[in-house]
């Protein structure tokens, strides 16, 4: 008991706060402890009982390492849920056992749940891409992030925006338009999105901006839906999903339910920056079956987009930012 409670006091310091205590079979003792820290807290609630796989310590006292604790912390801090981390443990506590570090082990098992978004082969045709999601996520500022990478990487790129909606949206787009010097193309409902992509023709990728709509708005997202679908009957098109990683759940929830009538390819993930709980968002997709192709951190169109990878995902889970 006594190096229990020592142990206690190197993890949580000396506010450690023992909520309960078990003898386990051998003779050895398990505490649940609280550093009064809300994250701390939670685990120890959730987890009253010895972890499976905990090694008994040579006196007979048990206790998780400070490292995995450390890992578990870290997991809840970004947000994920207390299933979703204790899955992850698993693994990291087999990988743990041969030798690596558990933050190590824990950044190789997130790091395989990332599924890279595949792309479509695309020599020598347009392809438009479009970004779709509910209100101020990032839509427009991610299109134009897009469009500083492919024109990076060499493409010829054209604007397109749909968003002749709300009231400042053409001439915010415009404003991207000029800066990177690419055209613009306004169009309406109906067939004029399939008439821009025709006019498009000489260019690799035309990126396509579509006004916010609340994920309750169904009859213009209907709308919206069958537009692309006319226009993606002459070119390849991609929809783009954009979602905050700032909204809570039922947010995410609701946008996903509500434009899923539009296939979208995958996801961007905007504003991990304005929230240290950005795992929660990377859970959410992860449980649906979302691709994440890019995630954004910040308002400046040239340097906070990234493509989404690995690593990124890591830190995310395990840092809270990107690094
Ligand atoms: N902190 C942060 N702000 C962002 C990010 N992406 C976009 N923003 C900001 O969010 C605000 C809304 O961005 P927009 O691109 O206009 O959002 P939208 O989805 O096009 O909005 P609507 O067209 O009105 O639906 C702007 O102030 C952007 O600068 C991001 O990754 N991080
Ligand atoms: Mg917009």
């Amino acid at each position: 008991m006594d190096d229990a409670l020592r142990r206690a006091r190197a993890v949580c310091g000396d506010q450690a706060v023992v909520l309960s205590q078990e003898s386990v079979a051998g003779g050895g003792v398990t505490l649940s402890i609280t550093d009064a820290n809300p994250i701390a807290g939670e685990v120890a609630k959730k987890r009253p009982s010895a972890p499976r796989g905990s090694r008994p310590l040579p006196d007979g006292s048990s206790s998780e390492s400070a490292d995995l604790v450390e890992v578990r912390q870290r997991l809840l801090r970004s947000g994920c849920s207390s299933d979703f981390v204790e899955r992850v443990l698993g693994p990291v506590k087999r990988i743990q056992s041969q030798g690596t570090h558990a933050i190590d082990a824990a950044a190789q098992v997130v790091s395989r749940l990332f599924k890279k978004p595949t792309s479509p082969k695309t020599s020598g045709n347009l392809r438009v891409l479009s970004v779709v999601g509910p209100t101020g996520v990032g839509k427009t500022t991610s299109l134009a992030k897009l469009a500083v990478l492919l024109i990076k990487s060499g493409r010829r790129v054209a604007f397109a925006t749909m968003d002749t909606y709300r009231v400042g949206a053409v001439d915010q787009l415009r404003a991207y338009a000029e800066v990177l010097q690419v055209p613009l193309y306004v169009t309406h409902g109906g067939d004029e999105l399939a008439r821009t992509v025709d006019a498009a023709g000489d260019f690799d990728v035309l990126l396509v901006d579509t006004a916010g709509r609340s994920p309750v708005d169904t009859e213009n997202i209907t709308l919206l839906a069958r537009d692309l679908e006319r226009a993606g009957k002459h070119a390849i098109l991609d929809t783009y999903i954009v979602l905050s990683a700032a909204s809570g759940m039922d947010a995410l929830e609701r946008a996903r339910s509500a434009y899923s009538v539009l296939n979208p390819r995958s996801a961007i993930l905007t504003k991990v920056d304005e929230t240290q709980e950005s795992g929660a968002a990377l859970e959410f997709f992860l449980r649906n079956g979302i691709d994440t192709s890019f995630l954004c951190d910040g308002q400046d169109v040239h340097n906070n987009i990234h493509r989404a990878s690995a690593s990124c995902f890591a830190d995310l889970l395990l840092m809270g930012h990107i690094s």
